[in-house]
């Protein structure tokens, strides 16, 4: 494949704006090579500035769950578009979808805009606090939950793929009110719980980790997590930002049929514009100004062209449940092909799937938490096998922490081409 345009794309781009990019892991640094510029996008595929195809499986890191451009969302964008773009005032929408996402999402009588899933978390864990009147967080070794200060402690994803999990420019003051837990340890969690008695606010989990790979939680792990809250008080956050109306249309507490008390989504609720939410029972949620003493706020929070999007991407989601199904059953395909074309080159791996959230692993053994995701992750390997993806035309995400989100609108023979590429790359791994 040609990259010249891209190439020359970088070179500008890295003059003005910080390694090149407005995200680190898009800058390609932990796979080598230089990035792809996409010029657009429509169902299945991305087109580069070099005018290459290729199949997508970031979708926007999860949010694209019914392909890119997708005209129900597209046509809600341009008409209300049409209207105006940003008032700073209510408008009907915002009630529309926050009732939408209400009758979906079990256990939550009120929700709250944001404009992202760093803001969704960060609220989230201010609002835990001031309704506990307790300071500390407990999070998980590889968990990411967005940018903000509490949590670049041991974050996954872009953190970890470029050797910082804990940024400089975090106080020690705040880290220390960061605890830092094993995902899928429940003693773990029991042993910082009795040594900080009655100082923790809020567990917050991805309750399907995203962003050390895609790692799901061992039986009993959440229901655990939800005891341990229920007999200390301590709230349960999960942050679904991945998950939310992806795994299920109530997320993982449907799915898993555990109970958060504070649920933060980001991405899927904007149907691909830059949304997020936080949303928990009226007795939480009224700790929130204007109701409440919780401060929390924000110009775009609620922008009209967000939530066109975000309630015509809910409104199909609501109203064609199967898309959940046919999500699951193709990545389920994806999953045995490539299982099958692996084995059969003799590749050490393990492959995590929950729902339609994959991630191939170069290791065999079981990768259950942030330990053993970095244990595999044998980063020459993931770089080798993402550049022989992209010359076939797959685009995977760039670091070998990150999971792979599919979308329905990718077609069986896109699949296929995919196991087809893998088996291609790995023949001589
Ligand atoms: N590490 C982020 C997703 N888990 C990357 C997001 C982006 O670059 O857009």
């Amino acid at each position: 494949m040609i990259y010249k345009r891209s190439s020359e794309l970088f070179a500008e781009a890295q003059k003005v704006i910080p390694g090149g990019v407005n995200s680190p892991v898009r800058a390609f640094k932990a796979v080598g090579g230089e990035p792809v510029f996409i010029e657009r996008a429509e169902g299945a595929y991305l087109y580069d500035e070099d005018g290459n195809k290729l199949i997508d499986y970031i979708n926007s890191w999860g949010p694209l769950i019914l392909g890119h451009a997708h005209k129900p969302v597209l046509d809600a964008v341009i008409e209300k578009a049409k209207k105006g773009t940003s008032f700073g005032t209510p408008t009907e929408i915002e009630t529309r979808i926050a009732e939408l996402a209400v009758k979906m999402v079990p256990n939550i009588d009120k929700i709250r805009m944001v404009n992202s899933g760093t803001e969704a978390c960060m609220s989230a864990v201010r609002l835990a606090r001031g309704f506990t009147g307790k300071e500390k967080i407990i999070k998980f070794a590889g968990c990411y939950h967005g940018h903000s200060d509490s949590f670049l402690i041991q974050a996954g994803s872009g953190a970890v793929t470029f050797g910082t999990p804990n940024s400089p420019g975090v106080t020690q003051g705040t880290a220390k009110d960061t605890l830092l837990a094993k995902y899928n340890d429940l003693e773990n969690v029991k042993e910082l719980v009795e040594a900080n008695n009655d100082e923790i606010a809020c567990i917050i989990i991805e309750p399907v980790a995203g962003n050390m790979g895609c790692i799901p939680p061992a039986e009993g792990f959440l229901e655990g997590l939800r005891e341990i809250c229920d007999e200390t008080g301590i709230l349960l956050v999960f942050d679904e930002v991945m998950t939310g109306f992806r795994l299920a249309p109530g997320g993982v507490q449907e799915r898993a049929g555990v109970k958060a008390d504070i649920i933060c989504f980001g991405k899927v609720i904007g149907g691909g514009l830059p949304v997020g939410a936080f949303a928990a029972r009226n007795e939480i949620m009224d700790y929130l100004a204007p109701v409440g003493p919780v401060y929390q706020a924000g110009t775009l929070s609620g922008n009209p062209l967000a939530m066109a999007a975000g309630l015509a991407m809910l409104t199909e989601l609501d109203n064609k449940r199967e898309i959940f199904e046919s999500i699951e059953k193709k990545t389920e395909y994806l999953h045995k092909g490539m299982d099958k074309v692996l084995t059969q080159n003799n590749v050490d791996f393990t492959i995590n799937r929950e729902g339609s959230m994959i991630s191939v692993h170069f290791g065999k053994e079981p990768v259950t938490d942030f330990d053993s995701a970095a244990k595999s992750a044998n980063l020459g390997l993931f770089n080798k096998f993402f550049h022989g993806m992209l010359e076939n035309g797959i685009y995977i995400a760039p670091s070998a922490f990150e999971t792979w989100f599919l979308s329905d609108a990718l077609s069986y023979e896109d699949l296929d081409k995919t196991i087809a590429a893998v088996d291609k790359v790995t023949k001589d791994f």
